[in-house]
């Protein structure tokens, strides 16, 4: 038949490959997972039942799976094609292919352990290049279709005039389709580079074990077990993130350095061996965001494993009249910490594990430094390679030069995490529970109130020390209605949490966690 066909196959094929080319660097570059075509081929052997998944994975070979790749990959390069020679009669069908195979990809990644919703922006990257691409590579082919289709006239300069329309539409789509395959290749070759480097860090890290990490379990005692309240250990997976690069720094162990200078006697430069090498502490230690509103997750609790930031900086000797150290991660983001709350023996570390694991590389490894009782943004420095021991009159460090105080102590909160907002719960005895903090000094009481009714006191979980977050719990009798719960901390000196409400800005907000819920009536409705 008409070679034509073929043109409009090949215009699907060059589109659907150079999606992949960019899903593909776009997961090498903005996130640690593998493309989107391994999340298809891992949902492949999830999906697939017991004794096939056996035999596809000997097959395949143990951890390797690039056949099942080259296979999925033919598939969906016939797919591709046959959405192109459609695309030549219903514009509309390889919309719907592209859809059906951005969902399907979509919904293999989020099924992979510990995706994030960042992990789908590669689909995204993916699915518009699509798109762009074939309406790219189609115009052409429609100018081609329409001089062919038009009946030909007996002059003979017409049919010459029409012949060298086809041929310049037939030049321009072959134009473009090596352009845009040639463009493929190379931004596929990019994220393979970018990927590498990256990907190795992170088998190190796979590979790592931090010896004496994780060893302190959580108190007996620490979880109330209320369903629904914040789990009292944030496995890492679910550890919030917070940070201004937009591609992680990925650092190889061997390449870490921390240099310590400044205002001291002498400099200390350590690598990750040295580092390890050293007496290490381990610590229950909650860290929260500045950024965190009143009610908001953008806090976590784990276990934390390093060294004691007060023993490297006593090594260096740090010099009379400073009173700031200056931090700077690999990517050159930084943060003013006071030297006293380094040293005043509250447990400042530079952390190498987190949850007994080594630092997940999005948390700062292979170093990343921690301080119980500050924000993170001026203390908890990831990626860490730099502490210059300084004065805070002498710099302006990253968020305090767009508007954030130059000191960050955190705010005493309480959150509440049952009942949902806008929950419906049967009336009677309801349930009420969720976490509160006040690093530093601890919590002493939580107290909760129904309808602006009378302060009810939580049952506590028991916490190892003041620098963790507390579960709090309690039951009170609500009628039938439209309610609003609140809730407010008292910290071990006495002072109960204000309800004057203050945004995030300069300093970290304040004002009481509330909940809107119903109770619905459960007794028999009479007939
Ligand atoms: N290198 C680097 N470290 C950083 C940041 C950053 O942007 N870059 N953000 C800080 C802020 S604002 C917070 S709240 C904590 C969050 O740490 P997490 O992402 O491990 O939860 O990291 C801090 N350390
Ligand atoms: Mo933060």
């Amino acid at each position: 038949m008409d070679e034509r066909a073929g043109l409009w196959r090949l215009a699907g094929l060059v589109a659907g490959l150079a999606g992949l080319a960019t899903s593909y660097t776009a997961a090498m570059v903005l996130t640690i997972r593998e493309s989107p075509v391994v999340a298809i081929a891992e949902g492949v052997i999830r999906l697939t039942p017991g004794p096939v998944a056996d035999f596809v994975i000997r097959f395949f070979g143990s951890g390797n799976k690039a056949l099942l790749l080259v296979m999925i990959l033919l598939i969906v390069s016939v797919v591709f094609a046959a959405l192109g020679a459609a695309a030549r009669r219903r514009w509309w069908v390889p919309l719907a292919g592209y859809s059906v195979l951005a969902l399907v990809t979509a919904a293999a990644v989020l099924l992979q352990r510990g995706s994030a919703t960042a992990d789908l922006l590669p689909v995204v990257i993916g699915y518009l290049t699509w798109l762009l691409v074939l309406a790219l590579l189609v115009a052409p082919l429609r100018r081609l279709e329409r001089t062919g289709a038009a009946p030909r006239p007996a002059g003979a300069s017409v049919v010459v005039a029409d012949e060298q329309t086809g041929a310049h539409g037939r030049r321009t789509f072959l134009v473009r389709a090596v352009l845009v395959g040639g463009a493929a290749v190379v931004v596929a070759g990019a994220g393979r580079v970018l990927g590498t480097g990256r990907r190795a860090v992170e088998e190190t890290r796979r590979l790592l074990r931090i010896e004496g990490a994780g060893q302190t379990p959580p108190p007996r005692g620490s979880s109330l077990g209320v369903d629904d309240i914040a789990s009292w250990q944030t496995p890492n997976d679910d550890f919030y993130q917070i940070h201004t690069a937009l591609v992680v720094p990925a650092i190889a162990p061997v390449d870490w350095r921390l240099r310590i200078h400044g205002m001291v006697e002498r400099e200390v430069e350590l690598t990750y061996d040295a580092l390890l090498a050293r007496e290490r502490t381990e610590a229950w230690t909650t860290l929260s965001c500045v950024s965190n509103p009143v009610g908001g997750d953008l806090v976590g609790n784990a276990l934390w494993t390093g060294v004691l930031t007060s023993d490297l900086l006593a090594e260096a000797g740090v010099l009379p009249g400073a009173d700031a150290v200056l931090q700077t991660s690999e990517d050159g983001w930084t943060c003013g910490t006071p030297l006293e709350a380094l040293t005043d023996g509250r447990g400042a570390m530079l952390a190498v594990a987190m949850n007994g694991e080594a630092l997940p590389i999005e948390h700062g490894f292979p170093v990343r430094t921690l301080v119980p009782g500050l924000y993170g943004y001026v203390s908890a420095t990831k990626w860490v390679v730099d502490l210059e021991v300084t004065r805070f009159a002498d710099f302006s460090a990253y968020w305090t030069q767009r508007g954030w105080s130059e000191r960050g102590p955190v705010k005493i909160a309480s959150r509440i995490d049952v009942p949902r907002s806008g929950e419906d719960v049967p009336a009677g005895r309801v349930a009420f529970g969720g976490v509160a903090w006040m690093q530093g000094t601890g919590v002493s009481t939580v107290e909760f109130s129904v309808d602006g009714g009378e302060w009810v006191a939580a049952d506590l979980g028991r916490v190892p020390s003041a620098d963790t977050w507390v579960q709090w719990a309690g039951t009170t009798d609500v009628g039938p209605g439209d309610h609003r719960v609140r809730v407010r901390a008292t910290d071990a000196d006495g002072n109960v949490q204000t309800d004057v409400e203050r945004g995030v800005l300069p300093d970290g907000a304040t004002g009481l966690d509330e909940v809107d819920f119903t109770a619905t009536d459960t007794s028999t409705p009479d007939e």
